[in-house]
């Protein structure tokens, strides 16, 4: 089993340390921690479950108890597809105290991405429900069972059918096993890169918790808070921007939210009295939109955090006056780096910036193509590390090379530029992925999917400006004579089995690339040659 490590060389990590960054503390110790000082409090409401702290802890060392008597063994990976429910903690809480490392795969992937995630990690298990949102996801667990060699459990909430229903798993006699060291690798994050497949990202319990530790603190969550999770929360965003993960540290209260439409969220919002939620820019859109003629009153939201995309200032500008709340702007990845604009902020800064780094360790380089430092409010590719910003991807050499220096910085990838005061602006991005409503999609991923059918010559995949989704995805495709027409094609790259997201939101057939000078084509240059052929041929917006 190929080792899970993430190492930052000792002189940061000493220094994270002393710093008080890394405080020592895990994921299980600070949840048990919690229950045992406000024990009664309600920790997470979804559906018709109120769980209190107390209730949290023994469910999850109850289901840390079934996963050991399955025979899984402290460092196994398990891959986690549940949606917004109480249960998502308490399974990945349990195997946290199982010392199991969860997977987090999003409720939209399929058999291919969910399969690439049990082969990199080396998965033993993998935790579904049973249906959710119209999908029966234990026909895809037997598509991935079919496909992965490897996967020994397949682990379900409600009615497992063929396979296991946690709820009926006798809790094993073992002791659980000791928490474990603090710099080790808790679970795996999925990146959204912009080269195939996605990256599999190891976050440590001392650079997470650090992470969502600040984000509770730069967000204003307390125990009188009501987080609701609006977004799938496997997302880093929902998870620990300040996210779940944030609120159950600040001893808050967690509402599980099973959609984001304006109309379940608003009666979630009045119902429980929810103070903070955080949704990608098209949603806030749409929220700010349903709020003038919403019949219900959403008045105790107090801070909706924006983030996941670019939120064009206009739109912020609006949110105080439609929703009666602050906004705060956050620009994360999942492989570290998250950017607030801060509550007391001015407006200009709110609204027009995409916030400012957690720590004053985090270190952030902004650079033009050449590796030298540009002036402020010049774009350049932003570089960044720190302490809680990953040195590598798990089992990836390649992707390593490319997207980490020598010196350790992280390349993310965006274009953006940095103002007097330190606050950053994105400006672009300098990677080939689509950022269609905050969900990455890497455009090699599906031009290799295209290129698949039997039909289709060549293709390039590209982002188009989309006035509601940000960005949508267009596919150029050169037939192998005749088209296989724009519908096949769609249910081809469908039954392939991935994240509907990834399905091309056009298909464009053509005769030729262009081809650079030496005839080859430079999938980059050719992107961006197709994508300004389109902006000038077909009207914005269409
Ligand atoms: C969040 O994480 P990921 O890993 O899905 O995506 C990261 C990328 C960034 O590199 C950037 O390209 C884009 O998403 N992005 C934004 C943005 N927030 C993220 N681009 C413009 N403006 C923003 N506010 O998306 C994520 C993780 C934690 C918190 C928030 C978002």
């Amino acid at each position: 089993m190929s080792e899970l490590k993430q190492v930052w060389p000792e002189k940061y990590a000493l220094r994270y340390r002393e710093k008080g960054y890394w405080r020592g503390e895990t994921m299980s110790g600070f949840l048990a921690q919690r229950a045992r000082e406000t024990p009664d409090r309600i920790a997470v409401i979804g559906g018709e479950q109120r769980w209190t702290y107390a209730g949290l802890l023994e469910r999850a060392n109850e289901n840390a108890a079934r996963f050991l008597a399955l025979g899984l063994r402290p460092g196994e990976r398990v891959v986690v597809q549940l949606p917004n429910i109480p249960e998502f903690l308490s399974v990945v809480f349990g195997l946290f105290r199982a010392n199991l490392i969860p997977v987090f795969a999003l409720p939209a992937h399929r058999v291919t991405e969910i399969s690439h995630f049990v082969e990199k990690a080396q998965a033993s298990a993998y935790v579904i429900t049973a249906g959710d949102g119209g999908f029966d996801y234990r026909v895809l667990a037997r598509e991935v069972r079919a496909r992965a060699i490897g996967l020994r459990h397949v682990v379900v909430i409600g009615d497992a059918e063929e396979f296991r229903a946690l709820d009926y798993i006798p809790c094993s006699e073992q002791a659980l096993p000791p928490l474990p060291s603090p710099a080790e690798v808790a679970f795996l994050q999925i990146s959204g890169g912009s080269t195939g497949l996605p990256k599999l990202i190891p976050r440590t319990h001392d650079d997470y918790i650090y992470s969502f530790r600040a984000s509770a603190d730069i967000c204003g969550l307390g125990k009188d808070s009501v987080f609701m999770a609006a977004l799938p929360v496997a997302h880093n965003f929902p998870m620990s921007s300040p996210g779940v993960f944030g609120a159950l540290y600040a001893g808050s209260r967690i509402v599980m939210c099973p959609s984001p439409s304006a109309e379940a969220a608003f009666a979630l919002i009045e119902q429980e009295r929810v103070t903070m939620t955080g949704v990608v820019p098209p949603l806030a859109l749409l929220w700010m939109q349903a709020a003038s003629t919403s019949k219900y009153d959403i008045s105790s939201l107090e801070v909706l955090l924006v983030g996941g995309a670019k939120f064009m200032p206009e739109a912020a500008s609006r949110v105080r006056a439609a929703l009666g709340c602050t906004l705060q702007q956050v620009f994360g990845m999942a492989e570290g780096l998250v950017n607030y604009t801060r509550l007391d902020d001015p407006d200009d800064i709110i609204v027009n910036t995409q916030g400012r780094p957690i720590s004053p360790d985090d270190e952030v380089l902004i650079v033009d193509d050449y590796g030298n430092p540009v002036a402020d409010g010049e774009p350049g590719q932003l570089l960044t590390r720190g302490p809680y910003t990953i040195r590598s991807y798990h089992n990836d050499d390649a992707a390593n090379a490319r997207a980490f220096t020598e010196d350790g910085y992280y390349r993310t990838g965006d274009i953006v530029s940095r103002t007097g005061e330190g606050y950053l602006v994105v400006r672009g991005r300098a990677g080939d992925h689509i950022n269609r409503a905050g969900e990455k999609v890497s455009a090699e991923e599906i031009e290799d999917q295209l290129l698949a059918h039997p039909g289709v010559f060549d293709a390039a995949v590209v982002s188009i400006p989309d006035p509601y989704l940000g960005e949508r995805s267009c596919a150029f495709i050169i037939p192998k004579g005749e088209s296989p027409g724009v519908a096949a094609l769609k249910a081809f790259v469908r039954g392939r089995g991935l994240a509907e997201f990834k399905v091309p939101d056009q298909i464009v057939f053509v005769g030729a690339f262009q081809t650079t000078a030496v005839g080859k084509v430079n999938r980059k240059v050719l992107r961006q040659q197709l994508r300004e052929q389109f902006l000038k041929t077909v009207p914005r917006g269409l």
